[in-house]
């Protein structure tokens, strides 16, 4: 201790240093760690930066049947299976029930039992859009429910509409929801009346009787 306290201030300043002098290493290097630690980071929370407006229908995991969504613009453009882009709008896939929800990789089967159609409007057109679904298959031959969402999607993520639907049948087509949107992309109206799409129209009718 004695000695300790006969040191010069020159030892004490040294002492000093090297303390200082660790510390700032020890720094520097968990600066470096952390620099190559920071990857780029991927924003998260929006799912399509283009996509304004997201319909979603969705009916029971590993269901069998096949329910299609079909919407319509105020220019009377229709998306659904036959035609899956039509103004800014546009259809993920057909969900066609449990048809399709497996595949074999390496002799392995993998499943998807998700049942679920999405049109994403790309861009803000104003004018009413009818949301229909169209019951095509019915292995079941029984009603199916399905769930109807509709969602404004920036500056963020808004839910319009969230609504369900008894489809009694193949063939039953149904309204799920309209709705009308100013330039700005509001909506400003919203109904249930029902509109047919598919049966009302003897072309399109006879393209869903094809399939
Ligand atoms: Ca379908
Ligand atoms: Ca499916």
């Amino acid at each position: 201790m004695i000695g300790r306290r006969l040191q010069t201030p020159a030892e004490d300043q040294n002492a000093f240093t090297d303390i200082l002098f660790n510390a700032l290493l020890g720094f520097a290097f968990m600066f470096f760690v952390a620099f190559i630690l920071i990857r780029p980071q991927i924003p998260d929370g929006k799912i399509s930066p283009k996509a304004e407006f997201m319909i979603t229908a969705q009916w029971p995991d590993g269901h069998t049947d096949d329910v299609d969504l079909i919407v319509e613009d105020g220019e009377g453009n229709l998306v659904w299976f036959d035609t899956r882009e039509a103004g800014l709008m546009h259809l993920d896939r057909d969900d066609r029930g449990a048809l399709g929800d497996n595949i074999t990789v390496n002799g392995q089967r993998i499943e998807n039992p998700l049942n679920q159609e999405i049109v994403t409007l790309r861009g803000i057109a104003a004018g009413e859009y009818v949301v229909n679904l169209l019951h095509y298959k019915s292995p079941t031959k029984r009603p199916v429910e399905v769930k109807v969402k509709v969602e404004k999607l920036n500056p963020q993520v808004t839910l319009i509409y969230a609504g369900n639907n008894t489809l009694a049948g193949a063939g039953d087509e149904q309204t799920a929801i309209r709705f009308r949107l100013d330039a700005a992309g509001n909506v400003v109206e919203m109904a249930r009346r029902n509109k047919l799409l598919i049966r009302a129209n003897p072309v399109e009718q006879q393209k869903a009787g094809s399939q």
